[in-house]
């Protein structure tokens, strides 16, 4: 019998492609997210896969809880749990930053997946075979000026992920936390809210990774053999690097300082 794989955020981006991957292997798909059209749209896409496809908010605990107790027969064996669903919003600094912005993505970013993790992982436990695989970011290893909080969520599903792995050691259930670089998406104009010109400038003159190299990067580590975990994957464009470490010198300190930021250590 076919595999089973849920995604979150499958109408766009990373999500999508992971879909697209997934029934290319035949796998069965439970497509999660909150546009109905997207939604429609892939499902039509992919009409010969087995698949069902629900509109749903992560963050609503109830309908997490609802949507999995509600699964046809067929698919409710879940064999991999993608956690994918996911977002950034603004890149003021943490002084300017709006409130409500940090709380949607401490709500979507970790509420959300705790929801469906909580919710999805007793059965494979007591199934004893499963695979939880989140989407980390490069933003939970390496700070940045204005990922405040959307890099401490994703500081939390990296920790998460390896906690994960300490609870679930006597089980043959997999972690696996995924931790991308700069991917062009609709990540930017959502974290931009549809400023469409800003988020293009954010991959100008770059060739950043592709939602298809994420999904070809979930696919691989489904497939190693059941006793091997690969427990997490950084990934970044050949054209991305980490920065040095940022020193502000003040116009007034002294013979040779420079008027400006000085990155050199
Ligand atoms: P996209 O904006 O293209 O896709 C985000 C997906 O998340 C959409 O399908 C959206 O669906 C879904 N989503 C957002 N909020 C909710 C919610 N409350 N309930 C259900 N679904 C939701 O971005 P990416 O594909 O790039 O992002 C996917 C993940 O990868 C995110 O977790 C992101 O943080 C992470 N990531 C992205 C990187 C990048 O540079 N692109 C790099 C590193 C990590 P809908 O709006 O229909 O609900
Ligand atoms: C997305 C990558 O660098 O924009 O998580 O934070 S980055």
């Amino acid at each position: 019998m076919s595999k089973t794989i849920l995604i979150t955020g499958a109408t766009s981006g990373f999500g999508r492609a992971c879909a697209e991957r997934f029934a290319r292997e035949g796998w069965r798909l439970i497509i999660i997210g909150r546009r109905q059209k997207r939604l429609d749209e892939l499902a039509g896409r992919l009409a010969a896969t087995p698949l069902h496809a629900v509109r749903l908010d992560v963050r609503d605990r109830d309908r997490v809880r609802a949507m999995v107790r509600a699964l046809p027969p067929a698919f409710r064996q879940i064999d991999v749990l993608l956690n994918n669903a996911g977002l950034a919003l603004g890149l003021e600094g943490a002084h300017e930053a709006d409130p409500d912005d940090w709380e949607t993505m401490i709500d979507t970013n970790i509420k959300g997946l705790c929801h469906l993790t909580r919710t999805i992982l007793p059965g494979m436990v007591e199934r004893d075979r499963g695979h939880i695989i989140n989407m980390g970011s490069v933003a939970g290893i390496y700070p940045y000026p204005g990922a405040n909080v959307y890099g401490g969520t994703k500081a939390f599903v990296r920790q998460f992920s390896r906690n994960l792995i300490a609870d679930l050691v006597a089980t043959r259930v997999r972690v696996t936390n995924i931790e991308p670089g700069l991917a062009e998406s609709e990540f930017s104009i959502v974290r931009f809210h549809g400023d469409r010109t800003r988020a293009d400038q954010v991959y100008q003159g770059t060739e950043p990774l592709t939602p298809d190299d994420i999904a070809e990067i979930v696919h691989w580590v489904t497939s190693v053999p059941p006793h091997v975990n690969i427990n997490s994957v950084e990934v970044m464009p050949v054209c991305q690097g980490c920065a040095p470490f940022a020193i502000h010198r003040r116009r007034d300190a002294g013979p040779g300082s420079r008027d400006r930021d000085d990155q050199s250590p």
